[in-house]
């Protein structure tokens, strides 16, 4: 009975010092638990003489009822201070106005946005890579030799004898790769850098570029790839054209048109009349650079394809002027990505 007595007079003065719920917590698995201080009492019946016993027992449960509900009664109380703490710390003053006038996305982070989503659904990977580049990438490696044209081409913004800006996205895509076996489908969106200005020239602007390298990759394959990302980004109906041309880093190279998406191919005068938009080039990987990269050429083979994501972002959302794309002009990025 002292002992009983004992625990009570302890677990009062625990009780008084509980904050928090988690205290509570511990103290009834103290004192209530399953190896906790009456659990053990009540173990300590078998000592007793058995005419004692049943009063010993009734005594136990007695104080476990007790505990119990001044456990529950403190457990009520605390809640109720746990709240009213909550409510006063994490008031919001709704009655503050919203100063800041909403943001929203530039046309060509849309685009680009957009473009991004839809070969990953096809499952390319997005990587990105380095604004100044090294001669060896953004050239030699994709086949561009000191003396070809294609460098007076790409007018370059030179830093060094060895370092540029790059004047497209094509060397992250050696880098990678030089780092990585086939099968490699991956693409790579950025900021490239070229020295033209005029209403259709941007000395910056903004390219995806896109690398698939396996065993028989087909030109076929490009093109299912472009009339999937067509058809989501113009609608169901764009049809694809290849048109042969050149490039140094693919060959067979082509010029890919869709059917303009203004007049649905009739001619007008965003598509010149032609129905066509010319909006992307590719062809199949240069055996030349997958080499320059160490992919054994006899072995494996592949498809790029380059384009300009501000010219894509003007023909979508009808900008006539490349200019407004960099003057940031609030009243023009107003109309767009709210
Ligand atoms: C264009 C044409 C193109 C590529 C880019 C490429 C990249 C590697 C290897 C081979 Cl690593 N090709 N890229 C290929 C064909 C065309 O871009 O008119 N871009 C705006």
């Amino acid at each position: 009975m002292t002992k009983i007595a004992e625990i009570k007079q302890r677990f009062e003065q625990d009780l008084s010092l509980c904050q928090t719920l988690l205290h509570l917590q511990d103290l009834k698995s103290k004192y209530l638990g399953k190896s906790g201080e009456l659990t053990a009492l009540l173990k300590g019946i078998r000592d007793l003489p058995a005419e004692e016993r049943p009063v010993f027992g009734a005594k136990v449960n007695e104080l476990r009822n007790q505990l119990e509900s001044e456990l529950a009664a403190r457990t009520a109380v605390i809640k109720e201070e746990e709240l009213k703490r909550r409510l006063a710390d994490e008031k919001i003053d709704i009655s503050l106005c919203d100063m800041q006038p909403w943001g929203a996305l530039h046309p060509v982070t849309l685009v680009q946005n957009e473009i991004c989503d839809l070969m990953i659904a096809m499952g390319f990977e997005v990587m990105s890579g380095p604004e100044i580049e090294t001669d060896r990438y953004n050239f030699q490696a994709l086949n561009i030799p000191f003396d070809h044209p294609a460098r007076d081409m790409q007018d370059t913004f030179y830093l060094t004898d060895n370092l540029l800006l790059r004047t497209h996205t094509s060397p992250m895509q050696a880098r990678y790769m030089e780092r990585k076996k086939p099968p490699i489908k991956m693409i790579c969106p950025g900021k490239v850098f070229r020295s033209d200005n005029d209403a259709s020239h941007s000395p910056v602007f903004h390219q995806i570029e896109g690398l698939v390298v396996d065993k028989n990759v087909t030109l076929r394959d490009l093109k299912g790839t472009l009339e999937y990302l067509a058809s989501h980004l113009f609608g169901q109906n764009t049809k694809v054209r290849f048109r042969p041309s050149f490039f140094p880093f693919t060959e067979p190279s082509v010029e890919v048109d869709l059917t303009c998406c203004n007049c649905g191919g009739k001619g007008c005068s965003l598509c010149k009349g032609t129905g066509w938009i010319e909006v992307l080039g590719a062809g199949m990987v240069n055996p030349y650079v997958l080499e320059n990269c160490g992919i054994d050429s006899t072995e494996y083979n592949g498809y790029a394809f380059g384009m300009g994501l501000d010219r894509i972002a003007m023909i979508k959302y009808g900008i006539p002027d490349i200019r407004l794309l960099f003057e940031n002009d609030v009243r023009l990025l107003r109309q767009f990505g709210k």
